[in-house]
C-alpha cells in the first residue's frame, strides 16, 4: 500500500469518532440561522459545509490545514534546484494535515508517475471535438470520458462496504489527478501548437512534467507548482468545490464529480475571470492605440466597464474582504522574476486605481483584487499567451483540493446533499409574520 494511503487510513480511523460523536450527541446544536436575504442571495455566509482541509477567513484569506500560503510554501519539501514545493507533498499535506518527509513525498511522486499515462481514447475524443471548443469543455470532457476507469464503480458493483468508500475514492483521485497535467498539456498543444505533442518525462514530478509537456523552459516548472498549489482549495462553498462535493454526495465517482466541478469553474464570475482579466487588459491597450497607460486612462476604462453594466474581472469576492493573499503571492513572484514587465506594471496600476473606483461605484462589498487579477500576467510573460486556456490551469490546481475533499467526504460518511427549498409565498408569510418560521417544517 502506498505510504500516503496508509497514513490516510490511520487519520480516517482517528477522525471518524469525532464526526460520529458530533452527530450522535450534538446534532441539534445550532451553528447559525438563515435569513431571507441568504436564501435568495446564494447562501452567502450560511454555515452548512464541513471541511478540515482549508478555511477562508474574510480578512486573512486562505489557510491550508491551518497554514497560511507563505507558511505552506516554507514547510513543504522542495523539488531539488527549485524554490517551490512538490505538488505531491502538498497533496499529502492536504489529505493528512501532516507535512511529509522527503521520502514520503518521493513515494507520492512515484505513485503519480505510475498513474500518469493518459488512455489513448482521451486523445481520440478530444481530436473528434471541434477545434474551437473552449479548452474547459475539452478538459471537462476528457475527465468525464475516463469515467470507465473508476475503481469506485467497480468495487461498488461488487458490494463494497460503506467504510471502504474513501479507499476507492482515494484510488480514483490519485489516478485522475496524476493524469491532469498531461491532459491539460495535450489540450494546449492540440489546440494551439498544431497537435505537436511532447511525450511525458517519466522522471519528472507533477509540476516539472507539466512544464515539459507544455513545451516551456524553466522556471515555468516553478510557475506551475506555485500556480497549482495557490489555486487548489478555497474551502468548500465556492462553485467548483461545492459542485464537486454535491455531485460526489450522490456517490457519483470522482470522474463525474470533478468534471462537474470543472464546469462550474468555467463561469466568468468564478475561474474564467483569469481569462477575462487578460481580455480586459488587451482591449484596454487596443483602445489606447500605442499610448502609455496612465492612472487617468485606467480609471476611465474601469468606469466605462462599470457604466456598461459589466463587472471588473479579478476584483471582488464572495467571502474575502481584503486583497487576496493568492494575489499577493503572485505579485511577489512577479516582483522577483519580472519586475519590469509592462503588463505587470499595468496590473499594478490597476491595483492602485480599481479599489477606489469600485468603492466610489458603491456596489461591491469587496473592492480588492482576487487571485485572478494577477495570474494571467505570469503566464503571458512565460509565453502562454492563449488566455482562453488559463482556466484549465486553475482547474488542474483546483482538482487537488476538491479531490482531497471528496475523499474525506466518503471517509466521514457525509450523506447525499439535500438542502430544503421554500416558496416565495412562504417567505412573504414569514416576513409579514403571518406564520412563524418554525411552522415551515424542516424537511
Ligand atoms: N465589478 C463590478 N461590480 C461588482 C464587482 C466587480 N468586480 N464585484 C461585485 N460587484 C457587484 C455585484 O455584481 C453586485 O451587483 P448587483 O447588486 O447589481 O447584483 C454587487 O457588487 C454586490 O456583490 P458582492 O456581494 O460584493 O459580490 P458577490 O458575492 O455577489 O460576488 C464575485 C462575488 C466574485 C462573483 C464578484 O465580486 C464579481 O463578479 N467579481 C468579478 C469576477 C471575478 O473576478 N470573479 C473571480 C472570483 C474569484 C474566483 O472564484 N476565481
Amino acid at each position: 500500500m502506498a505510504k500516503l494511503k496508509e497514513r490516510l487510513s490511520a487519520k480516517v480511523q482517528e477522525q471518524r469518532p469525532r464526526t460520529q460523536k458530533l452527530l450522535k450527541e450534538h446534532a441539534d446544536v445550532k451553528i447559525g440561522e438563515v435569513t431571507i436575504g441568504q436564501a435568495i442571495g446564494g447562501g452567502r455566509g450560511v454555515r452548512m459545509l464541513v471541511t478540515d482541509i482549508s478555511y477562508l477567513d474574510p480578512m486573512e484569506g486562505i489557510r491550508f490545514r491551518g497554514k497560511t500560503i507563505p507558511e505552506t510554501f516554507a514547510a513543504l519539501p522542495k523539488v531539488p534546484g527549485s524554490g517551490y514545493p512538490y505538488v505531491e507533498a502538498f497533496w499529502w499535506f492536504l489529505l493528512t494535515g501532516d507535512v511529509p518527509t522527503n521520502e514520503e513525498t518521493l513515494d507520492v511522486v512515484r505513485e503519480f508517475q505510475a498513474h500518469r499515462e493518459v488512455p489513448a481514447y482521451v486523445g481520440t475524443v478530444l481530436r473528434a471535438m471541434p477545434r474551437d471548443a473552449h479548452p474547459m469543455v475539452m478538459f471537462s470532457t476528457a475527465i468525464l470520458a475516463m469515467e470507465r476507469e473508476s475503481t469506485f464503480v467497480k468495487r461498488y458493483n461488487q458490494g463494497m462496504k460503506k467504510d471502504e468508500y474513501w479507499d476507492a475514492t482515494y484510488d480514483d483521485a490519485t489516478s485522475l489527478l496524476a493524469k491532469l497535467p498531461s491532459i491539460a498539456a495535450l489540450i494546449y498543444r492540440l489546440k494551439y501548437k498544431g497537435d505537436a505533442q511532447i511525450a511525458a518525462d517519466p522522471k519528472l514530478d507533477f509540476g516539472g512534467n507539466f512544464a515539459h509537456q507544455m513545451g516551456f523552459a524553466k522556471p515555468y516548472d516553478d510557475v506551475a507548482r506555485m500556480y497549482f498549489i495557490l489555486h487548489s482549495d478555497h474551502e468548500s462553498g465556492n462553485v467548483s468545490a461545492h459542485t464537486t462535493h454535491l455531485v460526489a454526495s450522490a456517490l457519483s465517482d470522482a470522474y463525474y464529480a470533478l468534471s462537474a466541478g470543472i464546469d462550474g469553474l468555467a463561469g466568468p464570475l468564478h475561474g474564467l475571470a483569469n481569462q477575462e482579466v487578460l481580455r480586459w487588459i488587451m482591449k484596454f491597450q487596443e483602445k489606447l492605440g500605442g499610448a502609455e497607460p496612465t492612472e487617468e486612462n485606467v480609471k476611465q476604462a474601469l468606469w466605462d466597464t462599470l457604466k456598461a453594466g459589466q463587472v471588473i474581472p479579478g476584483y471582488g469576492h464572495a467571502v474575502l474582504r481584503k486583497t487576496d493573499p493568492r494575489y499577493v503571492a503572485q505579485m511577489e513572484f512577479c516582483q522577483k522574476h519580472l519586475p519590469h514587465d509592462p503588463l505587470f506594471k499595468l496590473v499594478n496600476m490597476i491595483y492602485k486605481v480599481a479599489p477606489g473606483v469600485l468603492t466610489e461605484h458603491g456596489k461591491t462589498k469587496n473592492p480588492w483584487p482576487n487571485v485572478d487579477a494577477q495570474s494571467g500576467v505570469i503566464q503571458w510573460y512565460y509565453g502562454l499567451k492563449e488566455w482562453d486556456f488559463y482556466t484549465v490551469l486553475f482547474g488542474v490546481g483546483r482538482a487537488i483540493g476538491v479531490l482531497a475533499n471528496i475523499t474525506w467526504d466518503r471517509a466521514l460518511g457525509y450523506p447525499i446533499e439535500r438542502p430544503k427549498s421554500v416558496t416565495t409565498k412562504m417567505l412573504e408569510d414569514v416576513a409579514s409574520k403571518a406564520i412563524h418560521h418554525d411552522e415551515l417544517g424542516s424537511d
